[in-house]
């Protein structure tokens, strides 16, 4: 008969935290969110990575695409780019993150003089962007010929059918910039000359990039930055246990910073086998984490075994998962991360050695976010919140009115599709262990992080720590009744919103 543990498996919602002490000094502006990313000595030394602020982006084909990974970083946070595509792609998508010159941006919205006025009203809605360059032959990197902003047109006054050159400014009356301007030569022009838009040349009058006025505020917004120590923003990338050794070798040519298996279940003698093999061929050179696990055993093989830097937590709590359900595996996500930061502190007390754990997926609000990380874990791993952002691949859609974005698990038919062109149909799939969902348009990602972070900031300073390290040593959580989750709603009162739509 099976071993029946005295454990029940529990969520995130069913715990609360209580408030501590908070003194004049618990300040949300005094709170630190840094966090270590790869096993250290405490005291002793620094970790070899860390991160501004808990947060990571799942390596998902819905997720973690170059556009978010630059999204994050310039929060704090980091991004793993999804391993389920061919090598040189996910290569590419690395490497597009670490040329990110910050401030100076590739056109995404271009247009030839000769077309017509509401081609260039299309691209503005499909990008959402004002500021269309007009290039010669309506290429990235062509020659400039003007900049048409929503400013030169009236959308339902002016003729669609016009062509754009009847309505651009031309290059003759634009202020521009040559080709190896600094950044700050570039905001003091267009500082100086009030202007919003930059466009930077080369010496070939083709169009190198554009510097944006509004670029320079977001960029002073962002004082969490996470970087490399070339100030180059910082990006991770997955690896799977089958071609890991030439994956790895093409991401490091790309100079991702991290590394992570992604596996739903890590607890396995091939994840330990390739971690053994990368690190035999890149020692400490590399910052490698792996997982998933639900369990304190799970934790001790991988770091023992495996030497890896951190270790990721969760099995079956993902939104789009459904492990649980088709091969009655995993665990809560809370219980996982309790049991497995209790062993984390264990293997501290044991060897002086600090490794950071992940609570990855089954965080379905900010509240879930805070209660991870004072269970015990370092950082969190994100899917459908990321997912939901401006910044994510998929293209958002219109349903009744709605704004949505495709999201789907990576145990999907649809993300293992990738591989067709090796297995049969669907990677020679028999069953699924993700869904292919949609999810509500979130908008930009920073405007939801900044919300985000106040709240965690704020519950922080409830609780009297200043920092993650002090949050898991001084957090007190209590389990709750139904009934005080009841309570914990609005109770006994009409809710405007509510009372508008019963009218
Ligand atoms: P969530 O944030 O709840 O959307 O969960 C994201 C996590 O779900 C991922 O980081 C991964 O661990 C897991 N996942 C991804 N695909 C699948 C699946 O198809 N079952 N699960």
């Amino acid at each position: 008969m099976a071993k029946i543990l005295e454990d029940i498996s529990r969520t995130f919602d069913e715990y609360l935290i209580l408030p501590g002490l908070t003194t004049k000094e618990h300040l949300p502006s005094n709170v630190s969110l840094r966090v270590p990313a790869a096993k250290f000595r405490p005291e002793k030394e620094e970790p070899a990575r860390y991160l501004e602020i808990p947060f990571s982006s799942a390596a998902m084909q819905s997720v973690s695409g170059s556009d978010l990974a630059i999204a994050l970083a310039r929060k704090g946070g980091c991004s793993f780019i999804f391993c389920s595509q061919p090598i040189e792609e996910q290569a590419a998508m690395v490497r597009k993150v670490k040329e990110h010159k910050a401030g100076f941006v590739d056109s995404d919205s271009n247009i030839s003089p000769d077309d017509p006025l509401s081609e260039a009203i299309a691209i503005s809605k499909r990008t959402g962007h004002s500021t269309i360059a007009v290039t010669e032959d309506g290429g990235r990197h062509s020659r400039l010929l003007g900049i048409l902003t929503d400013k030169d047109y009236w959308e339902f006054k002016d003729d669609p059918d016009r062509p754009v050159k009847d309505y651009f400014t031309p290059l003759k009356r634009l202020v521009w910039a040559p080709e190896g301007v600094s950044l700050e030569e570039a905001t003091g022009i267009l500082h100086r000359e009030k202007k919003e838009c930059l466009p930077i040349i080369d010496k070939n009058g083709n169009l190198a990039s554009l510097v944006f006025r509004k670029d320079y505020f977001d960029h002073k917004a962002n004082p969490y930055e996470l970087t490399d120590n070339r100030k180059r923003l910082f990006v991770g990338a997955a690896l799977n246990t089958h071609d890991y050794l030439e994956r790895a070798e093409a991401l490091i040519a790309a100079e991702a910073d991290l590394f992570c298996f992604d596996s739903s279940d890590g607890y396995s003698e091939w994840q330990v086998a390739a971690a053994k093999e990368l690190r035999a061929r890149y020692g400490r050179s590399i910052v490698l984490g792996g997982g998933n696990v639900v369990s304190g055993d799970g934790f001790r093989y991988l770091v023992e075994e495996g030497d890896l830097d951190f270790v990721k937590i969760g099995i079956g709590g993902g939104s789009i998962c459904i492990t649980r359900e088709q091969k009655g595996i995993g665990r809560g996500q809370a219980s996982a991360v309790v049991e497995v930061a209790a062993e984390r502190d264990r293997y501290f007390e044991e060897t002086g050695i600090y490794v950071p754990i992940c609570s990855d997926g089954g965080l379905n609000n900010d509240t879930n976010i805070i209660m991870a990380l004072a269970l015990g874990a370092d950082f969190v791993m994100m899917g459908k919140y990321f997912a939901m952002a401006e910044e994510s691949p998929t293209q958002k859609l219109n349903y009744r009115g709605m704004l949505y974005k495709p999201y789907w698990g990576e145990g999907s038919v649809r993300a293992r599709n990738w591989q067709r062109y090796k297995d049969e149909e669907g990677g020679g799939m028999l069953f699924e262990e993700g869904v292919d969902a949609y999810v509500p348009y979130g908008g930009p990602l920073s405007e939801k992080m900044d919300t985000t972070l106040a709240k965690l900031r704020a519950s922080m300073c409830n609780i009297g720590v200043l920092s993650l390290d002090e949050l898991h040593r001084q957090a007190q959580v209590v389990r709750v009744s139904s009934m005080t989750l009841v309570e914990s709603g609005t109770t006994r009162v009409e809710q405007f919103d509510r009372m508008r739509t019963e009218q």
